[in-house]
């Protein structure tokens, strides 16, 4: 088999750079280890940058985020018994839009479905050959689908398989350099089928651990607290979870609060990762392949999203104006901007949660940046650029 692009991994950032790429009338076949509702059965992102937004649109998937996405203009913020608004629109003309990533991605499957792209799921043993050799050897994907044996041959690979995939690790491990910090606590997540507690996202520092109030849409609430990582899932019922929130989030919104039973529960850990270059000859990896944030600033499927537009800009440029400038800086062009993802992820993970053994010192500090970040028209705006979304 041949075609232009293999793209490993039918994730967002796969799905995305398949329909980018269509729409340019490139060629590529994506490959994921799952079934497409194994993939859409997972319960992730819920902010959209409007980069990630503006590219939904540039890959024709753009109609049920207009009339199903909730753009949001701003976000409140407590710590004690303090809370306060970032206004997003004052500081940078732009909302978020909360929109599931379950939904971005069924809307992506669905396209692809109807470009009659070539799509393998439930592949294994995926190995990638030749990425590195230049000249006119082309590199080749080999694995195996529903118990047959595949080769495909192609001008280019994008790895978009996620932290635990095999592009990242097909780049040998001399010449890559990881970067690396695990957070010492994770965030137990819930889905409910109730009203959300507030019309906008509420992100707590209390003196019980962190805690995240947000939302899918006006009956779909999701909630987060942060947990020790080694916590079992299975030791909190739905009734020590809604206590667990209650104390954490500001009495007003405390009163409020309409519990439900849990249709989705789960624990992830936190961890901020990096890996550098983010290419190997003609391997390009994009998304959780190549990094990955703790989810505290919205920042994991909004960055994947960036290194696709750049992907699928350089890709274009050679297939369209036979330019490869773009392809041989992907990888700088693409740090660039998740090294800034990284620290805004790490700074609102730093600000917010509390820390086993914190020093009172370390305390003040913290109390310190955001009463800064309340009284500051230059903290919160930074935060709002930040936040909807640096410039591509
Ligand atoms: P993904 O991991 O989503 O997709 C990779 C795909 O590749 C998967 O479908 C996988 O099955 C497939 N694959 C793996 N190995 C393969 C192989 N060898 N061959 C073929 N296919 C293979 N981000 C936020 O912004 N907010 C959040 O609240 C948030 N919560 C998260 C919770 C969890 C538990 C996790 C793990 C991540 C969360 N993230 C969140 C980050 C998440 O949204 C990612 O950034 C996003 O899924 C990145 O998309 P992809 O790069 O496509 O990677
Ligand atoms: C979510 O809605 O899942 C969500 C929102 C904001 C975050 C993390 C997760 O920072």
């Amino acid at each position: 088999m041949q075609t232009q692009v293999v793209i490993i991994g039918g994730g967002p950032s796969g799905l995305l750079l398949a329909q980018l790429l269509h729409v340019q009338g490139i060629e590529a076949v994506v490959l994921e280890r799952k079934t497409r509702d194994y993939v859409l059965g997972r319960i992730r992102a819920g902010v959209l940058e409007r980069g990630l937004v503006a590219l939904l649109a540039e890959a024709q998937v753009e109609t049920r985020i207009a009339t199903q996405g909730f753009p949001h203009d701003g976000t409140v913020i407590s710590y004690d018994d303090q809370h306060f608004r970032i206004n997003f629109t004052d500081h940078t003309d732009h909302p978020v839009m909360v929109y599931g990533q379950t939904e971005v991605t069924r809307d992506l499957y669905d396209a692809r479905e109807k470009t009659g792209g070539t799509t393998f799921f439930n592949v294994e043993d995926v190995q990638i050959h030749n990425a590195d050799l230049e000249g006119t050897t082309r590199p080749r994907v080999t694995f195996t689908s529903d118990g047959t044996d595949h080769e495909i041959t192609c001008d280019y690979i994008a790895g978009c398989d996620g932290f635990h995939g095999v592009s990242r690790q097909s780049i040998p491990q001399e010449k890559r350099s990881e970067y690396e910090k695990v957070y010492p606590f994770g965030w137990l997540g819930i889905l409910s089928e109730t009203p959300p507690v507030h019309h906008e996202l509420i992100y707590a520092n209390s003196p019980h651990g962190f805690a995240l109030c947000s939302m899918r849409n006006d009956h779909l609430s999701r909630y987060y607290v942060q947990c020790p990582t080694d916590d079992n899932v299975a030791d909190w019922s739905d009734d020590r979870f809604w206590n667990e929130l209650r104390r954490r989030i500001p009495p007003e919104f405390a009163a409020k609060l309409q519990t439900g039973p849990s249709i989705e529960k789960s624990i992830a850990p936190l961890r901020s990762f990096v890996v550098e270059p983010m290419q190997y000859g003609r391997l390009f990896l994009c998304g959780d392949a190549a990094h990955i944030v703790p989810p505290t600033g919205a920042k994991g499927l909004n960055t994947a999203a960036s290194d696709v537009h750049y992907l699928y800009r350089a890709l274009t440029a050679h297939y369209r104006e036979n330019d490869s400038a773009k392809l041989a800086t992907y990888s700088a062009t693409a740090l660039s901007r998740v090294w800034k993802a990284e620290r805004f992820s790490w700074w609102m993970t730093s600000t917010l949660h509390r820390f086993p053994q914190m020093s009172t010192f370390d305390l003040r500090m913290q109390r310190a940046e955001l009463e800064f970040l309340r009284s500051n028209t230059a903290a919160q705006a930074a935060l709002a650029q930040n936040y909807v979304g640096l410039p591509y």
